[in-house]
């Protein structure tokens, strides 16, 4: 069975731990250690097809170590999430892209782009509109969500297995900026606000999860504050 190593990515308190949670475990926690780092495995089926999921919900001080480093180059699919709420963690999440792009040398870097807290639609801090352009330019499905919302959590992990899949970052994907402005799904709704064409594709996909399970927790870091 394949095996694809997942990074989630993004600033502090974006949502990282929350998503992963609650695509692992279908439940949405209000508050998780800002500073572990989990490890998780999770078998999914998708398009008839198995794989597992090695998953590292990336936290604290490491954002910025050499362990980050390795996470960046060894990864084969990574979740880039900011809060829409959150003008900074936008910032970050484009600063860390080229940082990732820097350190993979020209490999093909599999990404979804994950607006998150599309729920706190009263204080959205970022647009549609600027997340779809920056999923274009890395040629990334982008999705704005709610880690409320356990499909939303799901499709996020199955546009990466596609990614991953179909070759993942440059070429493989379709521009996402396509139909990302004209998006009208709510983020409040049980699909997720989508842009690209792989969206199509993750609504109709009957993905099968089963079987997940920590495999490690980390060393707890110190907290710190990302920029
Ligand atoms: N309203 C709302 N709050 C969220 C959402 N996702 C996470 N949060 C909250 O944001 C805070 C940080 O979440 P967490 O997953 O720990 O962030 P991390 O540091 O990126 O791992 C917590 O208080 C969560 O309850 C969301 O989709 N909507
Ligand atoms: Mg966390």
């Amino acid at each position: 069975m394949p095996d694809i190593s997942v990074v989630v990515l993004g600033g502090g308190g974006v949502g990282k731990s929350c998503l992963t949670i609650q695509y692992l475990q279908g439940h949405f926690v209000d508050q998780y250690d800002a500073t572990i780092e989990d490890v998780y495995r999770k078998t999914i089926s998708l398009d008839n097809t198995t794989a597992v999921l090695t998953l590292v919900d990336t936290a604290g001080q490491d954002a910025y170590g050499a362990m980050r480093d390795q996470y960046l180059r060894k990864g084969q699919g990574f979740v880039l999430v900011y809060s829409i709420t959150d003008a900074e963690s936008f910032a970050h999440i484009r600063r860390l892209y080229s940082t990732l792009q820097h350190l993979r040398e020209g490999r093909s870097t599999p990404c979804v782009l994950v607006g998150n807290k599309a729920d706190h639609e009263a204080y959205r801090a970022v647009s549609h509109e600027k997340g779809a352009q920056f999923a274009a330019e890395m040629n990334a499905p982008f999705l704005e969500i709610t880690a409320k919302d356990h499909r939303m959590c799901e499709q996020v992990f199955e546009k990466l297995v596609r990614t991953v899949r179909s070759g993942g970052g440059a070429s493989a994907v379709v521009d996402a900026a396509a139909t990302g402005a004209s998006g009208t799904a709510n983020a409040n709704s049980a699909a997720p606000r989508v842009s690209g064409t792989t969206a199509a594709a993750a609504a109709t996909a009957s993905a099968a999860v089963n079987g997940s399970a920590k495999i490690k927790k980390k060393r707890k870091h110190r907290i710190c504050t990302l920029q």
